[in-house]
């Protein structure tokens, strides 16, 4: 499935954005790709909190109507304070706002298409405005639309506010060069509680595009000490990791080299093929199993059309503490939260239970912290004190049920040449924290050995278990 894309230029949309005090722009709906009929617009639209339509036609107008109320097919009038019909044109800098006739209503809230009485979109379930200004909004049809009342696109999209920075952060980073020394350190000391294990292994998994492969880029550049991309990146609506054929397909176990001669840091960090929202497409929860229980040797081919097997290629049969999973971190992409649709947080939750059977700790790494607040944009330092990130943070814990400290924001390296100190800090930061919540994995395995009567057979004991729970799939 491609990616459906807005159709606005970066002028249209930052003259629509200047409409409003703080916001950015999540598109819902395309008409061209979804049907102009109102059935399809209510379909993506009710419910969705304060929103901005945006029609295009072919005299090179952009306008349209932003109302901060719900559509809900109620059939009523709704009065909203804050609703305003614009129109955008190249030639002009300013866009033209028109704000609602105090005590008028902004719009019927019915089954049909958007209905602001002076202006009717999708009318008669056609690419077409109805325009009959003058009653609720007064407005010069030229200067609305240029009296061209045919559509060639139109869209809707949900307008989020970013509010602003919190007087005080929600978490305290130093942001010093001996604050990313002492991370430095610590992780490269990392040992892990049990003997038999020589490196954490970590597990990423996320949304197609959320920055999985992105994460091990930046953390081996951080430790490199200049930018690396071992792992192929990008953006686009399926998974990098399909698209190009005995390229890109294949699970991968990363190690991490300390400097470019440097030793091998004690943490392997898995990269996956994205989730996908369908059933039948992007890496499946079963091959995900596998991968927990250290079933899949490292370049097994994924295939979106089946799982992995015992007697399939990649497939390790006998597995020991080193194999398996020993934290889980998931990948989401901070821009993209409030549009995380329900058969993905479904395929999240089925994969956080079977970590949960397995006791697997489990950590949420929000990406594109940048992209997705430009305070954070303007300055990293800002990640704990932006108002927009925290209640992103909020949202994806209530969604995954996971608890907020266990969410980490985090910035990849995307397009630097550089290494920036900030950047690593951060990246450095989560990855303490995911050894931390590895060790918890490892002491748990320790407490279950009560007696202490038992020594490193246990943990073969432990992988024995592993393997027969996957042989008779208890
Ligand atoms: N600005 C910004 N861009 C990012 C960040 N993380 C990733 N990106 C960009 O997002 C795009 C997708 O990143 P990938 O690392 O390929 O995502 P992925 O999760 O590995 O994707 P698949 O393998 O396709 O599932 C790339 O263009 C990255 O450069 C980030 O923190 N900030
Ligand atoms: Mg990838």
């Amino acid at each position: 499935m491609s990616a459906v894309t807005s159709s606005l230029s970066k002028h249209q949309e930052n003259n629509l954005l200047s409409l409003f005090s703080y916001a950015r722009l999540h598109l819902l709906y395309k008409a061209s790709i979804h049907g102009f009929t109102a059935a399809a617009f209510h379909g993506r639209c009710d419910q969705q909190g304060p929103t901005v339509i945006v029609a295009y036609n072919a005299a090179g107008f952009v306008f349209g109507a932003y109302t901060s109320k719900d559509y809900a097919r109620s059939g009523a009038a709704v009065s909203d304070g804050e609703a305003f019909l614009y129109s955008i044109r190249a030639e002009k800098d300013k866009p033209l706002r028109v704000g609602c006739v105090s005590g008028k209503p902004a719009f019927t809230d019915g089954g049909p298409g958007p209905n602001f009485g002076d202006l009717v979109f999708l009318h008669e379930d056609k690419p077409a405005v109805q325009s009959n200004p003058g009653n609720c909004f007064i407005f010069q049809e030229a200067e609305m639309h240029g009296n061209d009342l045919a559509l060639i696109e139109f869209e809707v999209y949900r307008v989020e506010g970013l509010g602003d920075l919190l007087e005080k952060p929600w978490r305290n980073i130093q942001w010093t060069s001996e604050k990313k020394q002492q991370l430095m350190t610590s992780i490269q000391n990392y040992l892990p509680e049990i003997k038999a294990v020589n490196q954490a292994r970590v597990l990423l998994v996320g949304p197609v595009g959320a920055g999985k492969s992105s994460f091990f880029n930046s953390i081996n550049s951080a430790f490199r000490g200049n930018m690396t991309c071992q792992a192929i990146t990008g953006t686009a609506g399926t998974s990098v990791t399909t698209q190009v054929p005995a390229k890109v397909n294949f699970f991968r176990a990363y190690t991490i080299k300390a400097g470019r001669r440097g030793g091998t840091l004690p943490l392997i960090l898995c990269d996956t093929m994205g989730l996908e929202e369908n059933a039948d497409t992007g890496l499946n929860v079963d091959d995900v199993v596998s991968i927990f229980k250290g079933h899949m040797k490292d370049r097994y081919q994924f295939s979106s059309c089946s799982s992995i097997l015992e007697d399939s290629p990649g497939y390790q049969k006998h597995v020991t503490l080193n194999d398996t999973i020993h934290c889980v971190a998931y990948v989401i992409d901070t821009c993209k939260v409030s549009l995380l649709s329900e058969k993905m947080l479904d395929k999240l939750t089925a994969i956080r239970k079977k970590a949960n059977q397995l006791g697997i700790p489990q950590i949420l790494l929000m990406t594109k912290v940048d992209e997705a607040c430009p305070l954070v944009a303007k300055d990293l330092k800002n990640v704990y004190r932006s108002v927009y990130i925290q209640k992103k943070a909020r949202q994806l814990s209530d969604f995954l049920g996971i608890p907020l400290s266990y969410v980490l924001p985090v910035k990849n390296y995307s397009e630097e040449l550089e290494l920036d100190q900030n950047t690593d800090i951060l990246l450095f930061m989560v990855l303490e924290q995911i050894l931390n919540y590895a060790d918890s994995y490892f002491e748990n395995q320790i407490t279950d050995d009560q007696d202490g009567s038992n020594g490193p057979d246990k943990y073969l004991e432990l992988s024995f278990y592993v393997d027969c729970c996957h042989i008779h799939k208890l």
